[in-house]
């Protein structure tokens, strides 16, 4: 097969003083901080479905997107061709990862049966490709939200059928990650959500997602897949309320179903933003109830209230981003999943290059910056002193549960008034990591 980007050769590394567009300026994949490569720290991997499905369509207008390289059929030959040239794309790039829905890899087919066969053709030509280039599964899902037969959900669908439907799409789509050696499986929840609670049993919706997680569960340890189980939050679109609607929703949703032991939360930016937080809150959300998993890197645009996922790469964000990953370990079985998609106008190949490049080189500048934060050590010592008044005296019996309200209460009668408080100082912690920037 002809190549699908001769003219672009194996992006290097140049430097942060290189003007080349195709080549990191600060991913510099060997280097090392805190002791681990950038490569291993970041674990990067490029979507299958923007990057190699997106046609660029949107309410107003078709597709934008030249691929010369694909046909614009659904045939198998074609997915095949398209899994060719999406390999030579990531070789290029130099991600380690990739990652699918079962339905962007291969076409649909007339019956379940005919589409687990697409899948498994195309699975075959991934695996090649996997084995040629090193390129590893970062997850897989499957796509149970876009056919219509997914109208009114997946697993919380009003019709049984289609609870059966969406477990043996999931059972073909773990087969195949785990075939593929995928490091992990994530579960979006689609349409899994309301419109009107008018004609919605919310907790018999609920209950039924948590039985086909619960399947999931049982299915992993049959089939022996070791791959972590992900739950990614998203608040609305398509539905207006989405069940996982963030991370503590997930979070208690998951131990009210007795999950929680079997799930981490895959964090995506532009979906903690329409929920209403940060990507920061949500990350410190999942990361203190060791949950912290994987996240889906992208960003929304300040001015449109939608899922716009665009690649990120504001350094305020990626360093945010990064110093929480850091603070909790770092990624296991996770990574930086550019869950982003090129705008509609930029629609050459190229732009897909320009796109994780510069999202590359945002992550690592992040990295490098929140790994100076944790070296310089002011910020996390600020936030030691602040409450230091629990190490010791009546903060640490309280703790330590060694105080109910009656020794409180003798305790402020003796005191009379509280210690003085001392200023949150926002501002001077604010310059602080500007000093880092
Ligand atoms: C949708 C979204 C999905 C999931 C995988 O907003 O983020 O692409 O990441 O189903
Ligand atoms: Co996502």
């Amino acid at each position: 097969m002809k190549p699908a980007f001769p003219k672009i050769r194996p992006i290097p590394y140049e430097g942060p003083t290189s003007r080349n567009p195709l080549a990191f300026k600060h991913y510099n994949a060997d280097e090392i901080v805190e002791g681990k490569t950038l490569r291993d720290h970041l674990r990067f991997a490029v979507v299958y479905w923007h990057t190699f499905r997106g046609t660029g369509s949107d309410p107003f207008g078709m597709g934008t997107m030249q691929r010369p390289w694909d046909d614009g059929s659904h045939s198998v030959a074609n997915a095949q061709k398209r899994v060719r040239v999406a390999f030579e794309f990531i070789e290029k790039l130099g991600a380690p990862f990739y990652s699918w829905h079962d339905r962007d890899v291969a076409p649909e087919g007339r019956t379940l049966a005919e589409s687990n066969r697409n899948l498994d053709a195309v699975a075959k030509v991934l695996k090649e490709e996997q084995q040629r280039t090193g390129i590893k599964l970062l997850w897989g899902t499957a796509n149970a939200f876009s056919h219509s037969r997914y109208v009114h959900g997946a697993a919380t669908s009003c019709n049984a059928d289609v609870f059966a439907y969406a477990a043996a799409q999931v059972k073909k789509a773990m087969e195949v990650t785990h075939q593929l050696g995928g490091a992990g499986y994530t579960f979006w929840g689609g349409r899994e959500g309301y419109q009107t609670l008018l004609n919605t049993d919310m907790k018999r919706e609920q209950a039924h997602l948590a039985k086909l997680l619960h399947l999931a569960v049982a299915y992993k340890k049959q089939i022996g897949f070791k791959g972590q189980f992900y739950i990614e939050p998203k608040p609305k679109e398509p539905t207006k309320h989405q069940y996982d609607s963030d991370a503590a929703a997930c979070l208690n949703f998951l131990r009210e179903h007795d999950l929680l032991p079997h799930f981490k939360l895959n964090i995506e930016t532009n979906h903690a933003t329409l929920a209403g937080h940060t990507m920061q809150h949500e990350l410190e959300v999942a990361g203190a109830a060791g949950a912290l998993g994987s996240i889906d890197a992208n960003t929304g645009d300040e001015l449109l209230g939608w899922d716009t996922d665009q690649f990120p790469t504001s350094i305020y964000l990626t360093t945010y981003t990064m110093l929480s990953v850091l603070k909790y370990g770092g990624f296991k079985t996770g990574g930086v999943n550019f869950d982003a998609k090129v705008r509609r106008e930029s629609f050459e190949p190229v732009d897909l290059f320009h796109a994780h490049i510069g999202a590359m080189d945002a992550f690592a500048r992040g990295l490098k910056i929140a790994a100076a934060i944790r070296k310089d050590g002011r910020l996390a010592e600020f936030v030691k002193q602040r409450y230091a008044s629990w190490d010791g005296g009546m903060g640490a019996k309280i703790e330590a549960g060694q105080v109910g309200f009656k020794e409180l209460e003798a305790y402020m009668l003796k005191k009379g008034e509280v210690a003085a408080n001392v200023s949150g100082r926002q501002e001077f912690l604010e310059n602080l990591i500007n000093e880092f920037i």
